[in-house]
């Protein structure tokens, strides 16, 4: 095997080498993005080698791998990861210096792969960062969007979406991979297969066949030799439909339209986060994903294994959501129709491989897909569906016999209002085990949203609380803070083994070491002051409190309930200018999906507020708020290691769990909260005393919403009533009331997540906040502490619960 040099003298030539043969060009003559696109390849050399060794290790073992199926892989930046892994940006800093330049500079240049939306996507990121961390072989198969999640800029403090042409100036990071190419089938009709008396195996006759396209990224493991992959699939079309006779006939345009369909599948990311937008063309990228994904998984097992016997105990996959979950009934149809196998042995092979993983208990982000769709689009996929429920049905009247509500609402198939199915049930029918994603979320789940399933089949329920990658939202996110760890700990070993930051509960009392800790965090913020500068124009001052709240904006999350907490303040500096108050910046960061209109109009608020704040000369002395467009991975990157307090504030029991949550705490931030999600167990970590608590309970919301009325808040709460008549009374609008008056008749109308409920309590929370603030040490205390005790959020530990609970997978070392 061909070897790449170690030394920095091997890395010096071989820039050399990939700028002239690679990139056709020379030191002279290269632009900034030759440079960066040659370091990149330069980097990628290095990996290249560790995954030809980790594939050989595999195919000698052979051993049980993970699938990991998931529609959104929010990857981030790859440079910065990918040197930090090979050990090599020492290497790069005196070359970049050498030749005048910088390695932020280049890094400029690194585009990140936007494939998700939010809270999923990233997951999945964290859990491919820590199975090959772990040496757990494991393939990701995702989409290759062409166009990833839309980019955000403010036109008059309003959203607009700008494509995400993340592939224009080429991606270094990807390895086409065409030999491995798959045909998919769409529409068409079914046939009784010939040979088969139980009419369980048929014939499908597909009526538009397209082609997916493979391509791979690399993911390595830090401190460690694997290098797993994550197999891409972009839709083309297939050679079928370049009907060369039509070409011939003059029907150019319909048989370019053909290709143009095809192509369409995975042209872009549908941009809503937990929330269903039921089009053909999303189901269609659904099954695409998962056809070419099955096909890929068993050519893959039958490189090493035959027959069937042995598939799930080499096969183990895991379904991100509901969105895979068609890959149940593809499953099914290869094994019975394409493989002549019988149904029964068929459905235990498929129930014993896959497993299922919830992140949502919101009914509008559970798939439901009409049946006529599914019959049209994929016609045998629903003949299967029908018989596996038909015989789900039968074992639920076994058990309890002549319960027919309990059938209506078990049954894959929703009957009113209309014909639907429910991917979530077959997710759970057709796996051997459904996780949560929080303790709380897991609970709710089997109490509520899967109560049945959860009495037909408890031991199927599990918790695996979710966690982050220290590497990239510790060490690369915030390298001061890393090194004052490194130094406290006496060596690297935290970064793969994250209980080891309790070693800084000792010093969280050592005056000199809190010190230090409060000036990583100053330059931090210092660093991001400069960032918001460039972004907005605002000046923001780092010995403010920098208050955060990153995430999609969504109303379950209540980013309008922040809001009013501003207002209030701004309305308390306008009457008391000279009122001693802790000065502050709120910093909001977010997209909203482009067809939610009422969060639109929020985002519009916010930057309206952030005007009228940021130009007030007695307010803003004291207030800032900012909201920097297009917050992705790389700025989340930016501004989470600045952040002291970390807004996770969403209505108890919607929030599934949340990871931002665990990104901040883990960089010292403090968590001002609702008991929800990962919240609770951030708390009981943490411990009481270092997290600010407000609010109602899951179970209280639940009893409140029942007979709720939002007025009566507003009515008795002098301070609540002014924050939302200044928005009613066209402040932030130039005088106009009606810009923002939806904004209001949601809160006083339905306030669907009792944002006026939790108002007061919220507000006392602040001021507890803010007392806390003016005693510097003592929140320096509660940062560290934050910090050293956040270990298990890692997601090395989440991916070492599903090994042992759902995967009984081992480790593969790589020599
Ligand atoms: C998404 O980002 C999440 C859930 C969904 O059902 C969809 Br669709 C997208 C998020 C949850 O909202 C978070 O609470 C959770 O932390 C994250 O998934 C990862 O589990």
């Amino acid at each position: 095997m061909r070897s790449v040099g170690s030394t920095l003298a091997d890395f010096e030539q071989d820039l050399i080498s990939n700028l002239y043969y690679q990139r056709g060009t020379t030191l002279e003559s290269a632009s900034g993005s030759d440079g960066y696109q040659t370091l990149a390849l330069t980097v990628r050399d290095r990996l290249v080698e560790r995954y030809a060794r980790t594939a050989a290790a595999h195919y000698e073992a052979n051993p049980r791998f993970v699938y990991y199926l998931s529609a959104e892989y929010l990857l981030g930046r790859q440079l910065g990861q990918n040197l930090l892994y090979t050990d090599t940006e020492r290497f790069v800093r005196p070359i970049a210096a050498d030749l005048g330049v910088t390695l932020e500079d280049l890094e400029s240049y690194d585009v990140e792969p936007g494939l998700g939306n939010g809270g999923l996507g990233r997951l999945a990121a964290c859990l491919m960062d820590s199975m090959a961390t772990l040496d757990i072989p494991a393939v990701g198969y995702g989409i290759r969007y062409e166009f990833g999640i839309f980019k955000q800029a403010f036109r008059d403090g309003a959203q607009v979406e700008r494509p995400d042409d993340w592939t224009f100036y080429g991606n270094p990071w990807e390895f086409p991979a065409p030999d491995d190419r798959q045909v998919v089938g769409f529409y068409g009709t079914t046939a009784a297969a010939l040979d088969d008396p139980t009419g369980l195996r048929r014939q499908w006759t597909p009526g538009e066949v397209v082609r997916g396209e493979p391509s791979h990224m690399l993911v390595p493991g830090y401190g460690t030799q694997t290098v797993n992959i994550i197999r891409l699939w972009q839709a083309r079309a297939s050679r079928q439909s370049f009907d060369l006779s039509r070409f011939g006939a003059g029907q150019y345009k319909e048989a370019v339209e053909d290709i143009v369909r095809a192509e369409n599948i995975s042209k872009v990311l549908y941009p809503d986060d937990s929330t269903e937008q039921g089009r053909e063309l999303r189901l269609k990228q659904q099954y695409f994903l998962v056809a070419c994904s099955l096909r890929d998984i068993i050519r893959r097992y039958r490189l090493r294994n035959t027959g069937w016997d042995a598939f799930p105990a080499k096969v183990v996959i895991q379904l991100n959501d509901t969105h895979p979950v068609m890959a149940v009934t593809e499953l099914m149809r290869l094994l019975v129709d394409e493989y002549k196998l019988d149904w029964d042995l068929a459905w235990s092979i498929t129930r014993r491989t896959f497993n299922y993983t919830c992140h949502t208990l919101l009914p509008e982000a559970l798939e439901t897909w009409p049946v006529a769709v599914v019959e049209r689009l994929l016609p045998r996929h629903m003949e299967i569906i029908y018989a596996i429920n038909h015989f789900f049905l039968q074992e639920v009247e076994a058990t309890y016999p002549g319960d027919l509500d309990r059938l209506r609402r078990l049954s894959i198939i929703q009957e009113e209002p209309d014909k639907r199915v429910r991917m979530a049930h077959l997710a759970v029918v057709g796996s051997t085990a459904v996780n949560g994603v929080a303790e709380l979320h897991t609970r709710l789940l089997a109490a509520t949203t899967l109560r049945d399933f959860a009495e037909l089949w408890p031991q199927k329920f599990h918790n695996v609380t979710n966690g982050v990658t220290p590497r990239r939202f510790v060490r690369l996110a915030n390298p001061r803070l890393s090194e004052l760890i490194t130094e406290r700990l006496g060596d690297e070993s935290w970064l793969t083994d994250l209980d080891r930051l309790e070693g800084l509960a000792g010093v969280a009392d050592d005056p000199a070491f809190l010190e230090r800790w409060r000036a990583v965090k100053r330059a931090n913020k210092v660093d991001l002051a400069a960032h918001v500068e460039r972004s907005t124009g605002v000046v923001i001052d780092p010995d403010a409190l920098c208050d955060v709240m990153i995430k999609r904006f969504h109303e379950y999350k209540r980013q309008h309930l922040k809001l009013l907490h501003v207002i209030m303040l701004f309305n308390r500096l306008r009457e008391h200018p000279d009122l001693d108050v802790v000065p502050r910046t709120v910093l909001f960061g977010g997209k909203a999906a482009p067809g939610y209109h009422s969060m639109k109009l929020l985002l519009r608020l916010v930057n309206a507020v952030a005007e009228t704040v940021n130009t007030d000369p007695v307010v803003s002395r004291r207030l800032k708020v900012v909201l920097p467009p297009d917050y992705n991975v790389t700025r989340a990157q930016w501004i989470i290691p600045a952040a002291d307090l970390s807004e996770q504030i969403s209505l108890a029991g919607k929030e599934a769990s949340g990871t931002g949550n665990m990104k901040l705490a883990l960089n010292g931030a403090l968590t001002i909260g609702t008991l929800d999600g990962a919240n609770i167990e951030i708390r009981d970590r943490v411990g009481a005393d270092n997290f600010f608590l407000f609010g109602l309970d899951a179970q209280e919301a639940a009893d409140l919403r029942r007979d709720y009325h939002p007025r009566a808040y507003y009515e008795s709460d002098p301070d609540l009533r002014a924050a939302i008549d200044t928005i009613a009374a066209g402040t932030f609008a130039k005088g106009d009331r009606s810009l923002f008056a939806p904004v209001v008749d949601s809160m006083l109308g339905r306030d669907e997540y009792l944002a006026l409920a939790d108002y007061r309590a919220y507000l006392e929370c602040q001021e507890r906040v803010e007392h806390a603030w003016r005693d510097q040490e003592a929140w320096a205390r509660m940062s560290v502490l934050n910090s050293a005790r956040s270990g298990f959020f890692s997601s090395d530990r989440t991916v070492r619960e599903y090994c042992d609970r759902i995967w009984r997978v081992e480790p593969v070392r790589v020599a």
